[in-house]
């Protein structure tokens, strides 16, 4: 019955956590989540389901060099429109970081997402062994969990979620609100970035039981325990079946010290910009990282001569995201233009104030970047986390350089010694912008000690503490 009976620990996330090179073979792909689960996959023999990441490709399951097996998902090109670029990316991600953009509601993405999620669960039913523990990533995959439940009710599952959660108020204009709950609450725990999140989708459940007249779910244990700048929620709320659903925040990091050994890698970009302040952007190109407010807050700290054109420099690092999404498209236009105007009034031949970057760039080089930077510019209008910032943090052990940080970030909340702004008001960013550079200019002893708060923090809070704590919850409650 189970063909693959050694599965007894499964990711599902959207992707595997391979590329395809340009020679055809596949690589580890670089991020922190890959990082993170590779290690208790191979202590578990456990598989990964996801899609490899072409439309219309099918492939067996493989296993990875360190012995992870791969169980891969064919997604058509129409799932990969309507499921993943839809409902995926142009209704749920909107709709989550606080309609930065307006979210589209078309029925006809609904019914591919719930097709595309029956896919990935019948894929995660086939391989798990019998008791399994299974941990559905992210908000492509909301309905697994429910899914699961009722075809393996046998299996312990876990879901996590990479971006916000919104408020009620917000989540109540999904026409398809009470199946995602119903999705959701299929999981015996469901883990958050954040409190505030944990809260919102608890707030929620109450709202959306009452709304509905029926019995989806309500919190009837609130427990929430108060420590320094990064509170605690436990909470059980009861799902339509009578189970009890763990609610809960763990905040993901990144592999603090491979960030930090990589940092070795600084100076190339420091010796092709000179002894200018260096400060550096690193996103996905994506309308929600606030990258155009933080080029017209530059704009205009040079415009009002606060600062003066060959003393700066602002690179730029966008990777390639979503780019057949007509927001993306947009954001990308206005980007470059900006980047053509500011270089045009303040430029000189071969010494641009900005430098812009439109892919993406080696880990090793990057985590040099970072280390070379004077100040990180992070200023997301809304973020799950931002693991950007943390890297940044990492790579610097000496109390050098400066964070401007989101508030609207999740990294806020654990990095509450940076330089906080309100990305929708420009006169915040431009304030703390100039304050890290003045501070940074000055080599002021407490953005030194700042600096190194926050880099103890994130070492001590790394990536493996995140997945050995959710896992340790998910043990305990099931
Ligand atoms: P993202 O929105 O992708 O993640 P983030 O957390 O900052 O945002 O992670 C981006 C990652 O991509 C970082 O590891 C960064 O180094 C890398 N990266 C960015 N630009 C790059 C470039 N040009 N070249 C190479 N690498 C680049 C989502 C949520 C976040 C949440 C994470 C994890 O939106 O809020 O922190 O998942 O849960």
């Amino acid at each position: 019955m189970y063909p693959l009976s050694n599965n007894s620990f499964v990711v599902v996330a959207n992707r595997l956590p391979v590329d395809r090179a340009k020679d055809g073979s596949w690589q580890p792909s670089p991020g922190g989540l890959v990082t993170a689960l590779a290690p208790v996959l191979e202590k578990h023999q456990g598989c990964w389901v996801g899609w490899p990441g072409n439309a219309g490709e099918h492939l067996e399951p493989f296993r990875t060099d360190s012995g992870v097996l791969l169980h891969p998902v064919t997604l058509t090109e129409a799932d990969y429109e309507l499921f993943y670029e839809g409902f995926s990316n142009a209704t749920l991600w909107p709709l989550y970081h606080d309609l930065i953009v307006p979210p589209r509601f078309e029925r006809s993405w609904w019914e591919a997402y719930r097709e595309v999620n029956l896919k990935f669960a019948e894929a995660v039913a086939e391989v798990a062994a019998p008791s399994a523990t299974v941990w559905v990533q992210d908000y492509q995959l909301q309905l697994v969990p429910g899914i699961l439940r009722q075809i393996r009710p046998d299996l312990t599952i876990g879901f996590f979620l990479h971006i916000p959660f919104p408020g009620a108020e917000l989540f109540r204009q999904l026409p398809w609100r009470e199946e995602l709950m119903r999705g959701l609450l299929g999981a015996d725990l469901i883990g958050f970035h954040s409190v505030d999140n944990a809260q919102n989708f608890l707030a929620l459940a109450a709202q959306v039981a009452g709304a509905a007249g029926s019995h989806i779910g309500q919190p009837d244990e609130l427990e929430v325990e108060g420590e320094a700048s990064i509170r605690q929620v436990t909470a059980k709320i009861t799902a339509p079946d009578g189970r009890k659903v763990g609610v809960a925040a763990f905040p993901i990091s990144i592999d603090s010290a491979e960030t930090a050994k990589l940092s070795q890698h600084k100076g190339a970009l420091r010796s092709r910009v000179g002894e200018r302040t260096l400060i550096l952007g690193v996103d996905r190109l994506d309308y929600t990282k606030g990258i155009l407010q933080r080029l017209q807050a530059f704009e205009e700290l040079l415009e009002s001569e606060a600062i003066a054109p060959d003393e700066v420099v602002f690179v730029q690092i966008a990777t390639p995201s979503r780019e057949r999404i007509d927001h993306y498209r947009k954001t990308r236009y206005e980007v470059e233009a900006a980047v053509g105007r500011i270089n045009g009034l303040y430029g000189e031949i071969g010494e641009p104030v900005v430098h812009y970057i439109h892919r993406p760039v080696p880990k090793p080089q990057l985590m040099g970047y970072y280390a070379d930077a004077d100040i990180m510019l992070v200023t997301p209008f809304k973020d799950g986390m931002n693991l950007v910032a943390k890297e940044y943090v990492a790579c610097h052990d000496d109390g050098s350089g400066a964070l401007v940080l989101s508030e609207f970030a999740g990294a806020a909340a654990e990095l509450n010694d940076a330089y906080l702004c309100n990305p929708h008001d420009l006169e915040s960013i431009k304030r703390q912008l100039l304050a890290a550079i003045t501070d940074v200019r000055a080599g002021s002893e407490s953005a030194q000690t700042r600096m190194q708060q926050l880099h103890d923090q994130v070492m001590t809070h790394d990536v493996d503490l995140w997945a050995r704590s959710f896992l340790g919850a998910l043990e305990n409650h099931a």
